[in-house]
């Protein structure tokens, strides 16, 4: 397997969630991280827990192109050696019909898990590929696969995010940069919180008498997937809560 010690992962979306026990996993097996989020108090919660040395931090929208640029171009030389992009951050706004979704939360998800994951990925793979290769690892959902009522744009940037992986990785072919699409179900993270705009009824529904999946199951397959020995290319990886499973087609009877 490939040595955790060798890894510096730059990581959209560390604030909270995935991104946040991602970045302790690496740090824990001795990897480097650069934590990247727009709540710096989160940021610098997180780099007091595992320590400067190993933790970089970044405050950074993903939206803002030129922000994530020169994030990049001020990476300190110690973590300068970036061989894992984990494009994380994103967000579910609302679970309205489409009829009556708000369009700014439309237009908040696209901007974010399609258009900043974008910006992300095209900031730093010309690095990866110059430094001799490394890993793409992006952050789908089962969403992006199964359809669900209220889940219009949602979904839609999921399956963006999974065409994307398996675009890249057709594109990348010769250049030793692996692609990994991790595609989550039910998880509890502050997902469903800021989905539901900080209404914490509507937000504990989804794991109401069940048992989600949680941040560090996530990690762990993150991690998992970017050590596994160099010739192995994870595509996608489909995971669900044990408790989650598929429902029949919805059939309309008068
Ligand atoms: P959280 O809400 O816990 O974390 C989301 C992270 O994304 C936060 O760190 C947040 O940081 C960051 N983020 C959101 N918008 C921006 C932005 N404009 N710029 C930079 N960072 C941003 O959710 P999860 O950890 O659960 O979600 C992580 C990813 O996994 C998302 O892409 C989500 O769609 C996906 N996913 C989640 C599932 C779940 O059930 N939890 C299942 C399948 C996929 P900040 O607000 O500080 O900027
Ligand atoms: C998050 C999982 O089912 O809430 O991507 O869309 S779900």
């Amino acid at each position: 397997t490939l040595d955790p010690k060798t890894l510096t992962v730059f990581i959209t979306g560390a604030t909270s969630g995935f991104g946040a026990a991602a970045a302790r996993r690496y740090v824990a097996a001795g990897g480097k991280v650069i934590a990247t989020g727009r709540r710096g108090e989160r940021l610098k919660e997180l780099q007091d827990q595992i320590g400067a040395e190993n933790c970089h931090i970044i405050e950074l929208d993903v939206r803002d192109r030129a922000a994530i640029d020169a994030a990049i171009s001020a990476i300190p030389a110690p973590f300068a050696g970036i061989n894992v992009v984990l494009a994380n951050a994103g967000l579910a706004l609302g679970l309205q019909p489409a009829a009556e979704t708000d369009i700014t939360d439309w237009e908040t998800m696209i901007d974010t898990n399609v258009t900043g994951f974008v910006y992300t990925v095209r900031a730093l793979l010309p690095g990866l590929i110059e430094r001799g290769g490394g890993h793409v690892v992006t952050l789908g959902s089962v969403a992006g696969d199964y359809p669900y009522p209220g889940g219009s744009v949602y979904g839609a940037t999921k399956a963006f995010v999974k065409q994307f992986a398996l675009n890249l990785r057709a594109d990348l072919q010769g250049k030793n940069v692996r692609v990994t699409n991790i595609e989550p179900g039910l998880t509890e993270t502050e997902f469903s919180l800021v989905r539901f705009k900080g209404d914490e009824g509507q937000a504990n529904k989804p794991y109401e008498g069940t048992t989600p999946m949680n941040a560090d199951d996530i990690a762990e397959a993150i991690f998992w997937s970017t050590t596994l020995p160099a010739h192995v290319n994870i595509n996608r990886l489909q995971m669900m809560a044990t408790t989650q499973a598929f429902a029949p087609f919805d059939i309309y009877r008068r």
